[in-house]
């Protein structure tokens, strides 16, 4: 491709909008354009990528016996009726009507249309397993839509659908799901992990993760150091506490004046934040109030405490919440003569004479244990930290990082082909519920995320398999017959050897091509110029490491090749 024929509009100013990393840099190199709030176009350069990420999913789910079908954006509202899923979402699920004023909405995911297609297609368990995927175009309408394809309202899915007669093939086809996608992220050549993961409002048990590391990331998620427990810290499981010897104290009201903050108690009364107990007050999505109480150095993890209370969602309670349910002064909380139903993080069984608040303004009492107030249940509630012992393996401390969530593999169970009754016969004779697995992978956002990964002050430096070219011939001086035939010819010799190669041609300074050589960030770059080809060579830069190498004009593009089968092997 010479660049003088392509669309290639880089911009030298990072977009007002463009909050983070990847978002600027795809806007920057000519990738992508905003339409409208989180949806997109994918200019030429942008697509390239795009078509290599989604051929690499392709590989590895056709090699891990998945099928490739299409479903259609529009679903009708009759099926998100019948799992019930059409009331249970609200704006996020963008909904319409056709000229007959039959109620449709745009596809957010497909558990139902696949579920339908399966229930009507397949009858025995002879044809089981069977895992259907798609590279889809989604529709989410997410309220504050941002970062560029990392949250876009629309977005590109490659979304699967395993159905199995029973756990135990269920199980098999998660594995193998499973697999595929450390396969799959290998070979984009990007940092990743998978961890153990919440399963969310989707239901089922199992679930993984595939995060790819970067500092930006929205993640947070633990591994261990000694062994291969690695979790979501919305998910990663802290031990109980050792017992302690209870040195039986008197709760003593103290003041505490102005002290709300745990730092500001804490400070007040010499302690250190170990010794205290907050109460937070949270609200369920059922509209019930609850006191949780947490050790003051750990924080609530609320997706722990939503699967304790046996809800879905759960929010802080505001002041005048607070105030109203608890009579208590905001800041000055505490388990004592709490009204509230009580549940307590597990560290508290590990404290003694422990300083809680006094439901009084200006007080805290000190001296109080487990035996002066009720707690309905103890659980793990809170949030896990670098050094937290391994819950897996003896000696293994938790190490903290921070990640993007590209891929997300469940086990779904039953749920949906119960509610629509989508069964086959088994060996009996007897009608069975399909037990289903999905498994999604964010084409644009593991893009987006190998950006943030990967780049420099001066641009990006996507790894060669997702790259949009693998190599870039920039002629310094294109005026320059010489020089301009040489860079012809290289260019000609690596479209020969089927190196996806981009030509400079264009009459610009040399300092506008170089910095928008960096700022795109194709892996190889073969700079050819007057000077060097005086004695016959180019130079070869790779644009990671910024390794560089003179090569003779006859040599360049069989190097190129190997880095390229070399890049592409490795991964
Ligand atoms: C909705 C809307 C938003 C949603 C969903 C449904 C997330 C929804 C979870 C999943 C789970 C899996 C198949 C591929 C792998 C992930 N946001 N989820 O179900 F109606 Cl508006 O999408 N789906």
């Amino acid at each position: 491709m010479r660049y003088t024929q392509y669309l290639l509009p880089t911009l030298k100013e990072n977009p007002a909008d463009a909050e983070v990393i990847s978002h600027q840099l795809m806007m920057r190199a000519g990738m992508i354009r905003k339409v409208a709030a989180g949806i997109y176009s994918y200019l030429p350069f942008g697509l390239r990528s795009i078509r290599k990420m989604e051929q690499i999913v392709r590989e590895e789910m056709d090699r891990a016996g998945a099928i490739e079908c299409l479903m259609p954006m529009a679903n009708p509202a009759e099926l998100w009726q019948e799992s019930g899923r059409w009331e249970k979402y609200g704006k996020e699920l963008l909904r319409f009507k056709d000229r007959k004023e039959t109620e449709f909405c745009m596809g957010p995911t497909h558990e139902e249309v696949v579920t339908d297609i399966i229930r009507n297609t397949v009858k025995s368990y002879k044809q089981l397993p069977l895992n259907l995927y798609q590279i889809q175009t989604k529709f989410r309408d997410e309220i504050r839509p941002r970062f560029g394809l990392m949250r876009g309202r629309e977005f590109i899915m490659k979304d699967a659908y395993s159905f199995d007669l029973d756990d135990e093939g269920a199980a098999a086809s998660y594995q193998k799901m499973y697999q595929a996608y450390r396969n799959i992220f290998q070979r984009c050549g990007l940092k990743f992990r998978s961890v153990e993961a919440d399963s969310g409002a989707i239901g089922g048990s199992s679930s993984h993760e595939f995060m790819v590391l970067a500092e930006s990331g929205e993640d947070a998620i633990v591994s261990c150091s000694g062994c291969e427990y690695a979790a979501n810290v919305e998910k990663a499981e802290v031990l109980p506490p050792q017992a302690v010897e209870v040195v039986n104290g008197e709760p003593t009201k103290v003041e505490t004046p102005e002290c709300r903050s745990i730092e500001e108690v804490a400070e007040f009364l010499q302690r250190p934040s170990a010794q205290l107990v907050k109460t937070l007050i949270v609200e369920t999505d059922q509209g019930a109030c609850v006191a949780v109480l947490l050790r003051g150095d750990h924080e609530l993890n609320e997706i722990k405490l939503s699967h304790v209370l046996g809800c879905d969602q759960i929010a802080l309670a505001d002041d005048d919440l607070v105030r109203k349910v608890t009579g208590a002064p905001v800041g000055y909380l505490g388990p004592l003569g709490m009204k509230l139903k009580v549940v307590a993080d597990q560290a508290l069984q590990g404290m003694s004479n422990f300083v809680v608040g006094a439901n009084q303004v200006d007080s805290h009492f000190t001296g109080v244990n487990l035996g002066d107030f009720k707690v309905e249940q103890f659980a793990d509630l809170r949030q896990a930290i670098v050094g937290d012992p391994c819950p897996r393996c003896a000696g293994g401390k938790f190490e903290i990082w921070r990640g993007i969530e590209v891929g997300h593999v469940f086990n779904l169970g039953t749920k949906y082909s119960e509610a629509m009754n989508a069964t086959v016969l088994d060996d009996q004779g007897k009608a069975r519920a399909l037990v289903m697995g999905c498994y999604g992978i964010g084409i644009g956002r593991t893009v987006a995320a190998a950006i943030e990964q990967n780049h420099d002050e001066n641009g990006m430096f996507l790894p060669l398999p997702l790259a949009p070219f693998q190599a870039l011939v920039l002629i310094i001086n294109p005026k320059d017959d010489t020089v301009r035939e040489a860079a012809e010819a290289i260019y000609q010799a690596l479209l020969d050897l089927g190196v996806e190669v981009l030509l400079d041609d264009r009459d610009e300074r040399p300092g506008i091509k170089f910095k928008d050589a960096d700022l795109v960030g194709i892996p190889l770059r073969i700079t050819v110029g007057a000077r060097s080809l005086k004695e016959g060579n180019v130079e070869l830069k790779q644009r990671a490491s910024g390794e560089l190498q003179m090569l003779s004009v006859d040599a360049v593009a069989q190097r190129v090749r190997q880095l390229v089968s070399a890049a592409l092997a490795a991964e």
